[in-house]
């Protein structure tokens, strides 16, 4: 079982799945595009929120950090004058320190991932989508920022101008997500931000190309016209998108085979029939574990 997966909505998800799949059978190839370096470590957000969620650990009020985190070190950090965007845990922190080592002594992304995850007793196979920085710009009035500082830093208030994935072109697909990709039948697109967090992992040199003959069933992450969460309107109406599951299913184009909508978007399912994917519609709100596995037997009903 292999899926794409940004920060919250594919995790939520993922929470479902693993009621049905064992752990060690579930793949994640993970955005690290919303990755940046902070008081001398490297934050991971999107690898940590897998990571802690397959180690019991993650803060699912926030679905970010650890849950009963403490932030001494921030705040003295802040108190200091240092300016941290992210507010970061005491023990998250401690995850960026080892993980950072390991890269600080040779170790690839893809290796202090796996070290990391195993220390803390993830055992799902959980693979970032690129060795190499690429990182999600955002394109303001006043110039070109990366992702955090727009949505943490200025809260996600700046009118959008564009976005760029800098440095996907050159990174190439790790061997460990080459191999994943070929032994699966089924790709699941989780019901993540088109724009900054599965793009990223699509603009990377290569991957549409291994993605393109599997079997992709996506999840769109939007119900009418809004995201359920995050930033992903004002991303996607940048890049010229409409802000709708029909918006969605452009961003992923001929890679898909199955598209799961909202139920309340049932009249959009006429919208969409001319594409080359068959549509569903299912209850797409996961505000508990109980709709996260109810959402994930439907995906894997879809599968083949
Ligand atoms: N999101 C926030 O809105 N505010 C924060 O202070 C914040 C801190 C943070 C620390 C560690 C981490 O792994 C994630 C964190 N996030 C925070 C979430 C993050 O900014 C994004 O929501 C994810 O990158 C979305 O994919």
């Amino acid at each position: 079982m292999l899926l794409l997966s940004g920060g919250t909505g594919t995790p939520k998800l993922l929470n479902g799945i693993r009621q049905y799949i064992p752990d060690e059978e579930i793949t994640v190839i993970v955005n690290t595009a919303e990755d940046l370096w902070m008081s001398g470590n490297l934050i991971c957000p999107d690898i940590d929120t897998v990571i802690y969620l397959f180690a019991g650990m993650l803060d699912t009020g926030k679905w970010w950090g650890i849950k009963q985190d403490t932030f001494n070190t921030h705040k003295a950090l802040r108190m200091a004058g240092h300016n941290e965007i992210l507010q970061l845990g005491d023990q998250d922190r401690a995850t960026h320190i080892i993980r950072s080592g390991f890269i600080r002594q040779g170790a690839s992304l893809s290796e202090a991932v796996s070290k990391t995850a195993s220390m803390l007793g993830a055992k799902a196979n959980i693979l970032p989508m690129c060795d190499e920085p690429v990182s999600s710009m955002i394109t303001v009035r006043e110039g070109t920022i990366h992702f955090q500082e727009f949505w943490v830093e200025k809260a996600g208030k700046p009118d959008v101008l564009g976005v760029e994935y800098q440095g996907a072109q050159t990174a190439s697909v790790p061997e460990a997500v080459k191999k994943a990709i070929k032994r699966e039948s089924n790709i699941i697109i989780g019901p993540s931000n088109p724009i900054t967090s599965i793009g990223p992992i699509l603009a990377v040199k290569g991957m549409r190309e291994l993605i393109l003959s599997k079997h992709v069933v996506a999840i769109s992450p939007i119900i009418g016209y809004e995201p359920v969460s995050g930033p992903a309107a004002k991303l996607m109406n940048a890049c010229g998108y409409e802000v709708s599951s029909w918006g969605v299913a452009q961003c992923y184009g001929d890679l898909l085979d199955i598209f799961i909508i909202d139920e309340q978007d049932m009249e959009m399912k006429s919208n969409i029939k001319n594409m080359d994917f068959a549509v569903i519609t299912a209850d797409t709100m996961m505000t508990s574990p109980k709709k996260s596995a109810a959402l994930a037997r439907v995906v894997l009903q879809q599968l083949i």
